[in-house]
């Protein structure tokens, strides 16, 4: 059935605070297990599972993985794209973003030029999203060509995330790359949320409900976590840990 993914996360929002979605990566994780992974992440309280990675290059690998987590859980699934490749025609939604920063106009809109059409003849939900690296990004930064902001320059960040939201993106996500060694620096997040209206989205290298809630309290309003689930066989107990630290 279809839904009004966008409706769902801001009811959430408005219900519970700070939500936590969980990302899980086809490129790195077989097709039954990223499903074992969702279903644990849903019964830990996850609000969304997102499905997607900087390498990803298999869009009939990606069908599987969305097919089969969409047969096991409740909770809406939200496509992460990297490429033309990461549109799949089972998920719920996609991020439809651009990376802001990045130097190559690749990644600001032709790659969104190329996959829009199909997006609308699926009549998969879209959510604009501006998409900003944060540092060296980890793989997102290298792949995506991004002039990281350097952490201990806010006010860069600031600007790009108002940018974003005067252009119309409904959502802003500062990445600080997946398995960053540390992530948006708190006084980075405070300082966009002082100044944006729209659901700031916060992700990289959060690994422990501590930092989770660390970047909840700056202002961060959705949690991306996702390193946290491929390193631990613990993934229901490590995604209750975070939510339970983020939620009202
Ligand atoms: C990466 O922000 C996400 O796009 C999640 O990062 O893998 O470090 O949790 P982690």
């Amino acid at each position: 059935m279809a839904r009004d993914v966008e409706k769902y996360i801001h009811d959430l929002l408005q219900k519970k605070g700070a939500i936590q979605m969980t990302l899980i990566d086809p490129q790195k994780t077989e097709v039954g297990e990223c499903t074992a992974i969702a279903v644990e992440a849903e019964k830990a309280g996850t609000s969304a599972i997102m499905v997607g990675g900087s390498t990803l290059a298999s869009n009939s690998d990606l069908d599987d993985v969305v097919r089969d987590i969409k047969e096991k859980v409740e909770v809406p699934v939200i496509l992460f794209p990297n490429n033309v490749s990461g549109v799949s025609r089972y998920a719920d939604a996609i991020w439809f973003m651009t990376l802001l920063n990045s130097g190559s106009s690749y990644y600001h809109f032709d790659v969104q030029a190329l996959t829009a059409p199909l997006v609308k003849r699926l009549g998969i939900e879209t959510l604009p999203m501006g998409y900003i690296i944060i540092g060296d990004g980890g793989a997102a930064g290298y792949i995506g060509q991004a002039r990281g902001i350097p952490y201990d320059h806010p006010e860069l960040a600031l600007g790009y995330s108002l940018a974003a939201e005067i252009l119309g993106m409904r959502f802003v996500y500062l990445e600080a790359g997946s398995g960053a060694k540390a992530p948006v620096p708190p006084k980075m997040i405070a300082l966009v949320k002082k100044y944006l209206d729209v659901p700031l989205i916060v992700g990289g290298g959060v690994r422990s409900g501590e930092s989770a809630k660390v970047a909840v309290k700056a202002g961060a309003d959705i949690i991306v976590t996702g390193t946290l689930v491929e390193e631990t066989e613990r993934v229901r107990e490590s995604i209750r840990e975070i939510v339970s630290s983020i939620e009202t």
